[in-house]
This record gives C-alpha cells, sequence and structure tokens, in this order.
C-alpha cells in the first residue's frame, strides 16, 4: 500500500541536525557540530511546521531563524524539499549507527560511539547491550570497567523511558487535534483526559472524549487526520490510532447524560478511581464510566462535579488525581487552595542571546509583555559554563543594559539576574560584590554529578548557604526520559531552604519540571517557599510556565506558596528580606538604611 507523501516533520529535521553534529564532532571537526545542535535546536523550537515556514518565506525565512546560516540553510531546504539530505548520507555511510538512539544513553558521548562502532561493531542499542553485558567494553581504551556499569545503567533507564513521551511535546498537538474536533458537525463537547488532564509530567497515550449526535462522521474524521500514521481501530465509541510522532491516541464517544462520569472515569488515575469506587461502594452505590448509580437509577453523571458531591468529596482537581490522599483530604474538606494557571506574574529563568539563548533581551521582554508577564530576570550563565558564560565584567556590563532598557519601560520591570555555577566546593563563580548588586542570584550544579551524596548535598547546602544566593534553580537536575537526578538528600536541600531563605525553583522547562511534583509537596510541606519559571531559551519557551504551574499543582502548592504571584517589588522584598533575615540579620539592617 503506497502511503501519501507527508511533509518532513521539525523534529525530523531536527534529528537529522543533530545526528550531523555528533558524526562532525567523530571527526574533530571545530565549531561546526555546535553550528548544527544551534540550529536543531532552532527549527524545534519553532511553533510552526517548517514546511510552511518555507513555503511562505522561501530559503530566507529558513536562514532567518536563530543560529542558522547559509549553509545549514540550504541543507535544511534540501531535507524538506526533497525528504532526504546526501550531505548526511555520505557522513553517516562512514559510521551506520543508531546515533539518536545510542546518543540518548548518558555518558555516551559521539567518540565513544565511534569507538564502539570500530572496535566491536556496536550499531544499536542491544548490540551496545550485548557487548557490556559479555564485558567487553571494559578493555576498550579510555573505557574501563565503571563506565560499563555506567552504561548498562543507561540503558535501562532509556528502556523504563521508553513508550513515554513529554507533556510538553504532546500537548500542543493534542490540543489542537481538540479544537478541530469541536468544529466537526454534530460534535457538542470534547475534552482531553488520561494523563494529560492530570498533567503528567510523562505521557503513554492521549484521551479524548467527545459528545456527538453524528457519532460515525466524528470517527471519521478522527482516523483521516494527517497526523495519523496507523489506524489500531474504529468503531462506533471508540477509535485508536497512532500518530507519526509516535504516540497513540484514543478517543471515545460518551452519551450526553454519561459525560462527567465519563469524564471522571477516562481522567484517572486508575488507582484514583479505584478508591472512587470504593467510596460510592460504602455507601451502596455503583460507579462506571456512565453515571453514578443507587440500583438502576442513575443519580449522577452529567457533571464531575455532581459526581464528586454526591460521593460527599469536594471536587478534586485533576492534578490532584493521583491516590495520594487527596480523597481523604476532599472528605474533610481540607484540599488546598491550589495556585491557578494564572496567577504567576513574572518569569525568574530566562537566557538570551548573550550567552546560549537564542534571541535579545529585547526580544524576551516583549514577548513577555505579549503574555501579560509583569517582569522577568535575565539570568543568563556564568563563566564556567561551556564557554558561553558571561564572567563578572560582562555581566555588569549587561546589568548597566537592563538599566537602559527599564528607563525607557513602562508597566514592566526586567530583573538583573544570573544564572551562577555552583563549583565542586559549594562556592559560586562570580564574586559576593557583582551579585550583591542583581536583583536575582539563581545558583545551579551543571558539573560534577556524579559525586556522592552527602558531597552532592553539603555541596549544595554550601552554596545555599552564600548570603547572596536567592533561588536554587532546577534542584535535582534531572532531564525526563535522558538523565536521571543527581544524587542528593532533598530533605536536607528543603531544611537547608527554610533555614537559609533560599527560595527553590519549580523550572516549568517540560524536560525538566524539577523541583517535580513529589519534591514540591514536600518543600511546602517543610515550609519552603518556591518560584515558578520557564528557563526560556528562546521566546517560544516562555508559555512553558503552563508546565510549571501544573507541577506546583500536582505538589499541592498554593499561591502562597510561591513568590512570583507577588507583584514585583513586593516580590523582590519577599525574596530579599526573607533571604537577609535568614542568612544575616545584620545585613537586613544595613540595606533599610541604605533604602531610607
Ligand atoms: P498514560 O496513558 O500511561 O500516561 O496514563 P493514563 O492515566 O492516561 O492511562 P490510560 O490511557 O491507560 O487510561 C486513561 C484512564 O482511563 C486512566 O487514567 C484510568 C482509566 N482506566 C483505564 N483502564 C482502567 C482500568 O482498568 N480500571 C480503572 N479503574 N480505570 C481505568
Ligand atoms: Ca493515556
Ligand atoms: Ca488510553
Ligand atoms: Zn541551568
Amino acid at each position: 500500500m503506497s502511503k501519501p507523501k507527508r511533509a518532513i516533520t521539525n523534529a525530523e529535521v531536527a534529528r537529522v541536525l543533530r545526528e550531523i553534529a555528533m558524526l562532525l564532532e567523530m571527526e574533530n571537526v571545530p565549531f561546526k557540530p555546535r553550528a548544527y545542535e544551534k540550529a536543531a535546536y532552532a527549527v524545534e523550537s519553532l511553533s510552526e511546521p517548517i514546511a510552511e515556514v518555507l513555503e511562505k518565506g522561501g530559503e530566507r525565512a529558513i536562514e532567518e531563524l536563530p543560529g542558522v546560516g547559509k549553509s545549514i540553510a540550504e541543507k535544511i531546504v534540501t531535507l524538506v524539499r526533497t525528504g532526504r539530505l546526501p550531505y548526511y548520507e555520505e557522513l553517516h555511510a562512514k559510521v551506520p549507527v543508531d546515533l539518536t538512539q545510542l546518543g540518548a544513553i548518558e555518558g555516551l558521548g559521539p567518540k565513544n560511539i565511534k569507538v564502539l562502532y570500530e572496535k566491536l561493531g556496536v550499531r544499536t542499542v542491544e548490540d551496545l547491550e550485548e557487548a557490556a553485558r559479555a564485558g567487553k567494553i571494559r578493555n576498550l581504551p579510555h573505557f574501563g570497567e565503571k563506565s560499563e556499569q555506567k552504561i548498562l545503567r543507561g540503558i535501562e533507564f532509556l528502556k523504563r523511558s521508553q513508550g513515554r513521551f513529554l507533556l510538553g511535546a504532546v500537548l500542543p498537538l493534542v490540543r489542537e487535534i481538540e479544537a478541530r474536533l469541536e468544529r466537526v458537525r454534530g460534535v457538542r463537547r470534547v475534552a482531553i483526559a488520561g494523563s494529560i488532564r492530570r498533567c503528567k509530567e510523562t505521557v503513554g497515550d492521549g484521551d479524548l472524549l467527545v459528545v456527538a449526535d453524528d457519532p460515525d462522521a466524528v470517527m471519521d474524521f478522527f482516523v483521516n487526520m494527517p497526523e495519523v500514521q496507523y489506524v489500531h481501530g474504529k468503531g462506533h465509541t471508540k477509535s485508536s490510532v497512532k500518530l507519526h510522532m509516535g504516540m497513540d491516541l484514543d478517543l471515545r464517544v460518551v452519551p450526553a447524560e454519561s459525560w462527567g462520569a465519563a469524564l471522571s472515569y477516562f481522567t484517572g488515575s486508575k488507582a484514583h478511581n479505584v478508591a472512587l469506587r470504593r467510596i460510592a461502594m460504602d455507601k451502596g452505590l455503583k460507579l462506571n464510566e456512565y453515571g453514578l448509580f443507587r440500583g438502576d437509577r442513575a443519580i449522577a453523571g452529567e457533571t464531575e462535579e455532581e459526581v464528586y458531591e454526591a460521593l460527599g468529596l469536594q471536587f478534586i482537581p485533576p492534578e490532584l488525581r493521583e491516590d495520594t490522599g487527596e480523597i481523604e483530604a476532599a472528605r474533610e474538606g481540607k484540599l488546598p487552595k491550589l495556585i491557578e494557571y494564572g496567577q504567576v506574574r513574572g518569569d525568574l529563568q530566562v537566557q538570551t542571546n548573550w550567552t546560549d539563548g537564542a534571541h535579545s533581551i529585547e526580544e524576551m521582554v516583549e514577548a513577555a509583555r505579549r503574555l501579560g508577564r509583569e517582569y522577568i530576570a535575565i539570568t543568563d550563565h556564568t563563566r564556567a559554563l561551556a564557554m558561553v558564560g558571561l564572567d563578572a565584567a560582562k555581566l555588569r556590563e549587561q546589568m548597566r543594559y537592563i538599566d537602559q532598557l527599564n528607563s525607557k519601560l513602562r508597566g514592566f520591570r526586567i530583573l538583573k539576574g544570573a544564572e551562577v555555577n555552583i563549583d565542586r566546593d559549594g562556592s559560586l563563580d562570580i564574586d559576593d560584590d557583582t551579585l550583591a548588586q542583581l536583583d536575582v542570584v539563581g545558583i545551579a550544579v551543571h558539573s560534577y554529578f556524579h559525586l556522592p551524596r552527602a558531597e552532592q548535598t553539603r555541596r549544595i547546602v554550601r552554596a545555599m548557604e552564600n548570603p547572596h544566593a536567592d533561588i536554587l534553580f532546577h534542584p535535582t537536575g534531572r532531564a525526563l526520559l535522558k538523565r536521571e537526578p543527581y544524587d542528593v538528600d532533598m530533605d536536607e536541600i528543603f531544611a537547608a531552604a527554610v533555614r537559609t531563605g533560599t527560595v527553590l525553583e519549580i523550572d516549568g522547562y517540560p524536560e525538566r519540571l524539577d523541583l517535580r511534583d513529589e519534591h514540591v509537596r514536600k518543600a511546602v510541606e517543610a515550609g519552603a517557599k518556591l518560584v515558578i519559571d520557564t528557563d526560556a531559551h528562546s521566546v517560544h519557551h516562555l508559555d512553558y510556565l503552563y508546565f510549571g504551574i501544573a507541577t506546583a499543582r500536582r505538589g499541592w502548592a498554593t499561591a502562597a506558596d510561591v513568590l512570583n504571584t507577588l507583584p514585583v517589588d513586593e516580590f523582590l522584598s519577599r525574596l530579599k528580606g526573607h533571604r537577609q533575615e535568614m542568612k544575616s540579620p545584620r545585613k537586613r539592617a544595613g540595606a533599610r538604611e541604605r533604602r531610607g
């Protein structure tokens, strides 16, 4: 069967560009690998399909992408127009291995992949596992028994991650499909259910529900969408498809009078559902996806609210439905009033083209304003990081520049910040005098990820004790589906946060979501304060705030737990006041005098 020709996706183009970067690195080509990586990143960050960008704006539009020069633009054009790229194919022929999969294993860089191929013929992750289990890797130059073990752990992690997708990678598409379904004739209601509605950080498959006058028309529409690669099944009440991006998507048509019961059932989680059903049984009722029944008579089912009410529970927001205490709390009327999606006023981690971001300070400000933010902190990386970081002099130059920009702005504030590296011993890589001039000092681990637990914990706590440190960025350093967090005693971090007044970040970048939901809950219980931000490296990332807030909600956080729900002046005085009070009582008096 021949399939209709399909435009190459942004993810596929990015993948080829990344693999070129890896292949060039294997050959020790200088600079170019980084350029290809940047280009991959730019393509991936596009909000529009690259094929449409090309069609509308021609080759010029491709060249105008941040970090894309003429030569890479030409290659992208070839790839998009023909679906192939001879330049890539020639390079790949020399090391014909599954670069993306092998490269996804932590600690395995392009050069190692090349050695593994040339010495052991490793082409796939399966080959790699076999070689590692046979003890063949420890004998290679630059490898040892330790790296062999590490590779095996990396493979395990990869297997566990397989078949799951980042919420941030799937939500825009599923929402778009939701909107399209709303426009199908006879469709009365549409909702996203399942783990996506609960805002779980990764998603197995997508679940959509509709109420429709003509179910077959919806199903026809659904299985014929251009994103569909394969139809698992098509029926009158349920259809299931596989999308080109790899994820399965289920669509169910439900009766209007069962809408609430079905939405509750298919939102899950399974554990939450089981607990709800038990409560129904205890009341002599029966709960299923069609409604809540006494005998044959439905007593609730049209809305979720009435189902929870009939069960004697407060309404439970989807983000809490994991059976981790929400049902007990709802029964006692003690659910927290969760932070709302519109309540965060400012973004506190934003990178620009002063370092590894794609856009200028002005562009980030403009985009943030358009999204309704009242302030953002510019937090470019400092010195040590990958040669892109700012030193103290450059940071001071950026501060003066921001002062100038601020003097021209009305109703918006740019905060002077930095993402300062924590050195191995817990010291910071920018001097105290410079740090003292910043509005927002974020501190972060970007090196020595593998220190033993006690040492890693001590290192981070020591950095938090620096009187200038305001926020601990991405406290665990995990990369979802990619890299485990570093080994650190989080209870000690929460205690240190309270003791030193250092605020903990919920980084909303979909691959991080760090603190994660469970940690948020513990941090809040410990009495630590939080901020939610995006870690944006491009204007397209600024709406990742949504995922950060979702994580905060999944962690039972209220607006009072999150400092950047405050207007800018109050926010700053809480950030600094809290800190100085805790860290150095004398300093606080001094600051007050200076402020007059
Ligand atoms: P996922 O797709 O792995 O990210 O997680 P979910 O929660 O979306 O799970 P999924 O797609 O298998 O099912 C969607 C919801 O349907 C799930 O959250 C609860 C409900 N559900 C599915 N199967 C069962 C079941 O066997 N028993 C109960 N009580 N509920 C189920
Ligand atoms: Ca699902
Ligand atoms: Ca499903
Ligand atoms: Zn960082």
